[in-house]
């Protein structure tokens, strides 16, 4: 009996070691974050090349899809261009965010019905993904799934972009073509900061908010490359967004864990 419990305590310091090993391991190999970017996307133009409907994509919810920027996620970034990405190992677990589900269903939905890979080899929500791959390197500030959501909801709820380029009269059009330079005053003019914009061809797909550590603002490095019109052509559109469930829309049927 005591050499058995001897046996279970070893097996329990072993797997303890392996696993504090790990997580030393990984953290060891990606360096602290400099940054956050909060990326927004454009449904008008991501929704464009929707082609198979689903549940899980707000893309499909008719009138009721989303027409202002929504959430693609809050990443950690390097000065340098580059970024941490799953950091360590922790499952995305909904139930920790259940209290947050009204916003994140409306301001962080999927514009998709694939599902992403998660960090360890398996398939996730979009949320799952992006608290494997972001959230998990944005210690030391975030600690947790519930902590790491809420305050990306509240930014994206402070920082109102779409408001932002509303009032300089940047609105959603399928005709109209905006001078790049201008979008980005607008915002420069907001907010003090240079963002940085991301483009499917001429069409806006994303704009990206920066912040340090404590969540006052400051340039994204990428926004330099504005003025290289690496993503972006000088002028640009907006895209309205367009019902997707009308004629010509394959439908695609739940699975089975989709219907429960
Ligand atoms: O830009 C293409 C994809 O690269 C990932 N990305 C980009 C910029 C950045 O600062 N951090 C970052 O992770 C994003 O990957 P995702 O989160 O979608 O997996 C982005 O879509």
């Amino acid at each position: 009996m005591a050499s058995r419990t001897c046996l279970l305590f070893l097996l329990v310091a072993f797997l303890a070691g392996a696993f504090a090993a790990d997580v030393i391991e990984v953290n060891r190999s990606q360096r602290e974050f400099d940054y956050f970017a909060l990326s927004l996307q454009w449904p008008g133009t991501y929704c464009r090349g929707t082609r198979h409907c689903c549940s899980k994509n707000a893309c499909c919810r008719g009138s009721n899809a989303p027409t202002q920027f929504t959430i693609h996620g809050l990443w950690p970034d390097y000065n340098d261009g580059s970024w941490p990405s799953c950091c360590y190992r922790s499952d995305f677990n909904e139930k920790e965010i259940s209290t947050l589900m009204d916003g994140l269903d409306k301001y962080w939905p999927s514009l998709s019905c694939g599902s992403p890979s998660t960090c360890h080899g398996g398939k996730g929500s979009f949320w799952g993904h992006e608290w494997e791959k972001h959230g998990t390197c944005s210690s030391p500030v975030f600690h947790d799934e519930y902590n790491y959501f809420l305050a990306t909801l509240n930014l994206y709820l402070k920082y109102n972009l779409t408001d932002v380029l509303y009032k300089a009269g940047y609105v959603a059009s399928n005709s109209e073509k905006y001078p790049l330079g201008g979008i980005v005053t607008a915002i420069q003019n907001e907010y003090h900061i240079t963002p940085e914009v991301q483009c499917k061809k001429d069409a806006i797909d994303e704009i990206r908010i920066c912040f340090y550590k404590d969540f006052k603002l400051r340039d994204c490095v990428g926004s330099k490359e504005l003025t290289s019109r690496k993503s972006c052509p000088k002028y640009v559109s907006l895209p309205e967004y367009t019902p997707l469930d009308g004629e010509g829309m394959v439908l695609k049927m739940p699975t089975e864990r989709e219907a429960l």
